[in-house]
């Protein structure tokens, strides 16, 4: 079998690192993406996002001439998809960028190629995407039946912490779930080049639920820290100080809440399995709704903090979706400040995020917002907590005139 070429489909948050790791082992990538901007500055040896050591491997393998990028596929031996997988107004999986990637693949295969699908993918995704391909080509086949060459389809869910992710990928476990035994194998022997954790295989089917669960398994333990803090609240009782003592016993370990969850992957995920058996995920489900209410619950604090100030300034500290990266996608942070921005149009909302340096669209339209520095906003009216980034750590939150919500137990 040979792996001497890959083609990687999607060149984004996990598309492009695992492009560049697979390219410092010598195998020749070819990066897939149909922004030209993503596809001129990697092949400029240049990185479209923030990730920690993503750049010096980049730079490295374009330099070397392992990694190239284009916004067509072109034949190779083996084909990773890691295209994302939104969910749509219904919170219904929408396979449609799997689906594209499919067909943008299938008009280069021969016959033997090992087809891999990265993304987080509902039940039965990979099977789906292995039918569209074989119905664009019939010439090819799963079994070899009636003498028509091969393809190898597999799962192989990712796992990655944003900013973590060049560790990760390499020492992380991995979950391979094979169409077939044959192709499992296959895909092992391609993650081997990399990863050193261990990789396990098994069904497409179950490999695809292993990443569901391990996501809705954090959403679940976060809904439970995010209940315990609006019940701690009621009663006048400091929820960080509660959860550090009930961890004290040695089969507890609570989660900690914060100002909802966000993210791509844990606020999305558990929705694919809801989505699969909605009567019985009803856990899941609420979990979900716990996680999602809490924004909301945030803005009602900060706004009944200033509730008989007159044009008064909220300060908003942190944008992103959590500490010390610049994500601010499907951040909690953002929707507080958008809401807070809409429900207060006479506040002034001031807003600290040492990790950007202008505010994203959503915020900037509203007349009401501004980047300010982190002294500035501590003479706010009402000063909300969104995000521990190591960079509030000097912030002397204790001496601010203003109410203090902290939604991340920095007020210590
Ligand atoms: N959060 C809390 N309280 C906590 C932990 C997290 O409120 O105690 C919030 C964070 O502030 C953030 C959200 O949850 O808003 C998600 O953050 P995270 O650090 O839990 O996870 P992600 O989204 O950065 O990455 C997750 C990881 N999954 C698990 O830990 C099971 C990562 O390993 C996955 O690769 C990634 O999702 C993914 O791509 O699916």
């Amino acid at each position: 079998m040979d792996l001497s070429t890959v083609g990687v489909i999607g060149l984004g948050y996990i598309g492009l690192p695992t492009a560049a790791v697979l390219a410092s082992t010598d195998i020749k990538v070819v990066g897939v993406d149909v922004d030209p901007r993503t596809v001129d500055a990697v092949n400029n040896g240049d990185v479209p996002f923030v990730e920690p050591d993503l750049a010096t491997y980049v730079a490295g393998a374009v330099k070397k001439g392992t990694l190239r990028a284009a916004t067509t596929p072109e034949p190779a031996d083996a084909f990773i998809i890691a295209v994302p997988t939104p969910f749509t107004g219904n919170h219904e999986p929408d396979l449609s960028y799997i689906m594209a990637a499919a067909e943008s693949v299938a008009p280069q295969l021969s016959g033997g190629e090992l087809l891999i699908l990265e993304s987080t993918s509902p039940p039965g995704a990979t099977e789906k995407m292995a039918r569209r391909i074989l119905d664009l080509r019939p010439d090819l086949s799963l079994d070899g039946s009636d003498g028509r060459p091969v393809l190898h389809f597999a799962h192989c869910p990712e796992r990655v912490l944003p900013g973590r992710v060049m560790i990760e990928l390499v020492t992380n476990d991995r979950v391979v779930g094979g169409l077939t035994p044959e192709a499992a194998e296959r895909a092992r022997k391609l993650y081997a080049t990399f990863c050193q954790g261990e990789i396990v295989l098994t069904d497409a089917k179950t490999a695809e639920m292993t990443k569901l669960v391990e996501n809705a398994y954090r959403d679940v333990n976060i809904a439970f820290a995010n209940e315990l803090s609006l019940i701690a609240d009621k009663l006048e009782i400091d929820v960080w100080e509660l959860i550090r003592l009930a961890n004290h016993h040695p089969r507890v370990n609570i989660l900690q809440p914060g100002p909802g969850v966000g993210g791509h992957c844990i606020a999305v995920d558990p929705w694919f399995i809801v989505d699969a058996d909605p009567e019985q995920s009803r856990l899941i489900r609420t979990a979900r709704e716990v996680n999602d209410g809490k924004p909301e619950w945030v803005v009602e604090k900060v706004l009944d903090a200033v509730r008989d100030v007159r044009a008064p300034t909220i300060a908003a500290l942190g944008l992103s979706f959590k500490a010390n990266i610049d994500d601010l996608r499907e951040s909690p942070a953002v929707e507080i400040v958008d809401r807070l921005a809409r429900t207060a149009p006479d506040a002034r909302i001031a807003v600290v995020e040492p990790h950007v340096e202008t505010l994203p669209e959503q915020l900037a339209r509203h007349g009401n917002v501004e980047l300010v520095s982190v002294d500035e906003a501590l003479k706010a009216d009402v000063v909300a907590v969104l995000v521990n980034h190591d960079a509030f750590d000097d912030a002397d939150l204790k001496g601010v005139p203003g109410t203090v919500v902290d939604t991340r137990g920095m007020l210590r």
